[in-house]
C-alpha cells in the first residue's frame, strides 16, 4: 500500500516536441513490489511504477532515452533498476545507491547493466545520515571507473555541504536545482549562493527538474521558471532535465508529465539551448561512446 499519490494516469501529449535523441535524465522505477520489494528502512512507500509504464511515457512525451535514478525507497537493492536498464535495449542508463560494503564484482555487474554513477542523499526526511568518509571512499572507487556522483540536498544545507561537495572527485550532478526556496525569489541569498557555487565549481552539473516540488503557485509552475532559466542560460553546457516520474512522495498534487515537458521552451528558449539541455549534455555524461 502506498502512502502517496499515484502518478498521473493520462498525461497530455506535450505541445513542445523534444529534439531527436532527447534524454529524460531523472526518473525512477518502483517495484512492482511483488517482484522487487521495497527496502525495510525506507521512509515512504511509493506506488508501483514499473519499467513498462516508464518506457511508454518516454515514447508518449517524445523522449528517446532515460536516466533512471535509484530512490531511497529501494535502498541499496538496485535490482528493479538493473532489471529496467537491461530491458531498455541500451536506451536507459542508471544511477545506483551503494554502501561501503559493495564489492568490485558488484560494481562490475552494475556497470554491465548500465549504471554510470551513484547517488548520495543528504535530505534528512529521506535518509539517516551517512558519514562523509563513507561517501568519500565510495566516490574515489566509482570515479576510477569513469562514473560520477549525483547528490540530493536541500537549499538550506548548501552552505554546510559546499566544501564537501566541492572536494568530491570527478563530475558531480546536483538534483532539482539544489532545491531553492522558490517563494524567496531568484535574488534571495540562497539561490544566489547556489549560482555562485556552480560558477566556482566547473565540475558541477545541475538538473533543472522538479518544479512540482518547488512551486508555491502550483501548475503550470510559472514561479519556478526564472530559477531554471537562470541556470540554463548561465550554464548551458552543465544542465540536465528530467521528469522525475513517478514523482514519489508527492502529497500536494500530481503533475501532468506533458505539462512538465511543455515547460522546456520556457526555461530553454532557443533550439540550441534545448539541444544542449536534452541531448548533448546527457549524452556526453551517460552515452559518451555514442557522443
Ligand atoms: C526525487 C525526490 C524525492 C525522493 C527521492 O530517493 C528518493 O526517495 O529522491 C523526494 O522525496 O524529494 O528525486 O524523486
Amino acid at each position: 500500500m502506498s502512502d502517496y499519490l499515484a502518478f498521473h494516469p493520462d498525461p497530455k501529449v506535450p505541445d513542445f516536441r523534444p529534439p531527436a535523441d532527447a534524454v529524460d535524465a531523472h526518473c525512477h522505477v518502483f517495484g512492482p513490489a511483488a517482484v522487487f520489494p521495497f527496502a525495510p528502512e525506507r521512509k515512504y512507500t511509493p506506488v508501483d511504477a514499473p519499467k513498462e509504464t516508464l518506457f511508454a511515457l518516454r515514447d508518449h512525451l517524445g523522449f528517446s532515452r532515460n536516466v533512471i535514478v535509484q530512490a531511497t525507497c529501494h535502498g541499496r537493492d538496485n535490482s528493479a533498476l538493473c532489471d529496467a536498464l537491461r530491458a531498455s535495449g541500451g536506451l536507459a542508463r542508471g544511477i545506483a545507491i551503494v554502501g561501503p560494503e559493495v564489492s568490485e564484482g558488484e560494481l562490475d555487474a552494475l556497470h554491465e547493466a548500465g549504471v554510470r554513477g551513484v547517488r548520495f542523499n543528504f535530505v534528512k526526511r529521506l535518509v539517516d545520515a551517512t558519514p562523509r568518509e563513507v561517501f568519500e571512499a565510495i566516490a574515489a572507487r566509482i570515479v576510477a571507473r569513469g562514473w560520477h556522483t549525483v547528490v540530493y540536498f536541500e537549499g538550506q544545507d548548501l552552505e554546510d555541504l559546499a566544501p564537501f561537495l566541492a572536494s568530491l572527485p570527478g563530475t558531480v550532478v546536483i538534483d532539482h536545482m539544489g532545491r531553492p526556496d522558490v517563494g524567496a525569489g531568484i535574488e534571495a541569498p540562497g539561490f544566489q549562493r547556489f549560482v555562485a557555487f556552480m560558477a566556482d565549481n566547473p565540475q558541477m552539473v545541475v538538473k533543472v527538474s522538479c518544479p512540482e516540488r518547488l512551486t508555491v503557485a502550483g501548475p503550470p509552475y510559472d514561479d519556478v521558471v526564472p530559477f531554471a532559466r537562470t541556470l540554463v542560460e548561465r550554464f548551458p553546457d552543465r544542465v540536465l532535465w528530467g521528469t522525475d516520474w513517478p514523482h514519489p512522495n508527492m502529497v500536494s498534487h500530481m503533475p501532468d508529465d506533458g505539462v512538465l515537458t511543455d515547460m522546456i521552451p520556457r526555461i530553454a528558449p532557443t533550439p540550441s539551448l534545448q539541444r544542449a539541455l536534452l541531448v548533448y549534455n546527457p549524452m556526453r555524461l551517460y552515452w559518451p561512446e555514442e557522443f
